[in-house]
This record gives structure tokens, C-alpha cells and sequence, in this order.
């Protein structure tokens, strides 16, 4: 097999392809870190960029962030043996009220293809549960999606709850999501807003860089 093979399946969406090309680089010795950032990675990247000039859409990027799954799932133990660690974590989660997570899937997407780590807590998370997680593991960063104008207030309830746990400056906060936007993120003193998932993970990049 070759990374490029690998790349490209990740590009094309076919999780199979991506799981047997996986197995024949390891059986040939190719290192996990190798088959993540220059076959699986490289892949992600590829579709990121064109999801940004609108090359290819939500449906495209969806099944290549599958693929990429199927590939780090059975890469996982082996990074962990390697050592091969993530540069930074995120703690993500759509706002308490709120179930959309069409957007948030992709920011979370993104960023592993970025070699974040993330927790993803789904939806419909509350200020606590935002909080506990950021106490739990310890994220460079904290970023909330939410899609309704009567949840989006929810986001500034996060970052009041983190000020009052005396966690707030030991994260940056994102925000993001349809109704979300400059103005706003600046309103509830978060750190950083972008309109989009493949922005939101050079951000993030740049972020974890700067800590
Ligand atoms: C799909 C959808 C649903 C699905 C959600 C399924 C799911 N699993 O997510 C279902 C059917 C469940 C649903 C329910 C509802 N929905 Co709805 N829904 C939509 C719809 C059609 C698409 C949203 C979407 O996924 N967009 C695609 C994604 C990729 O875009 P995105 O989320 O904006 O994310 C991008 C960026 O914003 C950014 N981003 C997102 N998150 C983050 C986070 C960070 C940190 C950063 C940096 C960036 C970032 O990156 C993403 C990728 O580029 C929109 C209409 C629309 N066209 O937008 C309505 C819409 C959001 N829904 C709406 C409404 C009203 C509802 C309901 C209240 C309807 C009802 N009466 O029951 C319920 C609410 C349920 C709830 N409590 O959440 C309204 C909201 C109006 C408003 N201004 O508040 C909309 C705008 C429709 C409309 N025109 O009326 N909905």
C-alpha cells in the first residue's frame, strides 16, 4: 500500500478501503503516526480545503470524517504505544436547549483531522456539564456550536460558569454555529468565533500553539 492510497481513500469516503489499506501499511511496517498524518490526515486535509471554496459539501465531508474514523479507531492503541500525542485537546458540545449537531460533528471532524484531540459531549449540554468536563480533562480549549437565536444566549451561561469555577483562564472559549457571529462572540467575551469547520480548526491549531 501506499499513503497516497490511504489519502485518498480517506477522500473518496470508503471506509473498507481505508480500513484494509490501514492493516496492510501496519503489516508492512509502516508506523502508525505515518499512516495517520501522511495517509488519513493528508486525506482529511485535502477534502477540508475544498469544503472551504465549496468544492465539495457537508454530505462529501461526512463520509470522508467516517472513513478517517474507521482508520484512527484501529490506529488508536497503536499511537498510544508509539506515543505519537495529540498537540492539543478540545472540549466540544452543542449549547443546553439545543440538538443540532450536523455543524458541530464537522467542527469536531476537523479538528482530529487537525490532530486535536476531542471530547465531544453531543447536545444539549448544560453549563455544569461543560464545566465538569473542562475539570476532568484539562482541554486547551472549549468550543460550543449552537444553531437557535433562543440558545445561543446558553453560550455566554458556559463561559459565566467557567469564570465562576475559576476555570475560564485556563481555556480559550470558540463559538460558533448559523446564528453565531463576531459581534456576538465578542458581546460574551469568548476568545474566538469562525463561520466555518475547516476556520474553527486553524484556529484552534493556532491556539493550542500559542499556549
Ligand atoms: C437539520 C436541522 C434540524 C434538525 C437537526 C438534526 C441534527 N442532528 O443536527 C432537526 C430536525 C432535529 C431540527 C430541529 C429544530 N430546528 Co432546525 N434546522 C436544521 C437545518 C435545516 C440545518 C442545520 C444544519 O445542520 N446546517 C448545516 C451545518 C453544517 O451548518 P452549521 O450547523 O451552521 O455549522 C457550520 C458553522 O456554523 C460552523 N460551526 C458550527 N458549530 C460551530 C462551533 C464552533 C466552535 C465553530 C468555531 C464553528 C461552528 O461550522 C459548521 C460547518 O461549516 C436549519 C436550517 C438551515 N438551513 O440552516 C434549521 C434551523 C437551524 N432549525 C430551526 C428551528 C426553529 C428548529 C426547531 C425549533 C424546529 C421546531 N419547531 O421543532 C427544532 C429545535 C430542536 C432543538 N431543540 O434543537 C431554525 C432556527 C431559527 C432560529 N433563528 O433560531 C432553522 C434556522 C430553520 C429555520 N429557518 O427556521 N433542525
Amino acid at each position: 500500500m501506499t499513503l497516497e492510497e490511504l489519502a485518498l481513500a480517506v477522500q473518496r469516503g470508503r471506509a473498507k478501503d481505508v480500513a484494509t489499506l490501514v492493516e496492510a501499511g501496519l503489516e508492512e511496517g509502516k508506523t502508525a503516526q505515518e499512516l495517520l498524518e501522511q495517509g488519513l490526515l493528508a486525506g482529511m486535509r485535502v477534502i477540508g480545503g475544498k469544503f472551504k471554496n465549496n468544492e465539495v459539501f457537508v454530505p462529501e465531508v461526512l463520509i470522508a470524517a467516517r472513513a478517517l474514523s474507521k482508520g484512527t479507531e484501529l490506529l488508536k492503541s497503536r499511537l498510544v504505544d508509539e506515543g505519537v500525542v495529540s498537540v492539543g485537546k478540545v472540549v466540544i458540545g452543542t449549547v443546553q436547549g439545543d440538538l443540532h449537531d450536523i455543524g458541530k460533528n464537522l467542527v469536531r471532524m476537523m479538528l482530529e483531522g487537525a490532530g486535536l484531540e476531542v471530547i465531544d459531549l453531543g447536545v444539549d449540554v448544560s453549563p455544569e456539564a461543560f464545566v465538569a468536563a473542562v475539570r476532568e480533562h484539562a482541554p486547551q480549549i472549549v468550543a460550543m456550536s449552537s444553531l437557535l437565536t433562543t440558545t445561543m444566549v446558553n453560550q455566554r451561561l458556559v463561559i459565566d460558569a467557567l469564570k465562576e469555577a475559576g476555570l475560564r483562564d485556563s481555556v480559550k472559549v470558540m463559538v460558533g454555529g448559523a446564528p453565531v457571529t463576531q459581534a456576538f462572540c465578542e458581546e460574551i467575551g469568548a476568545d474566538g468565533y469562525t463561520p466555518d469547520a475547516a476556520s474553527a480548526a486553524d484556529m484552534a491549531k493556532a491556539f493550542v500553539l500559542a499556549a
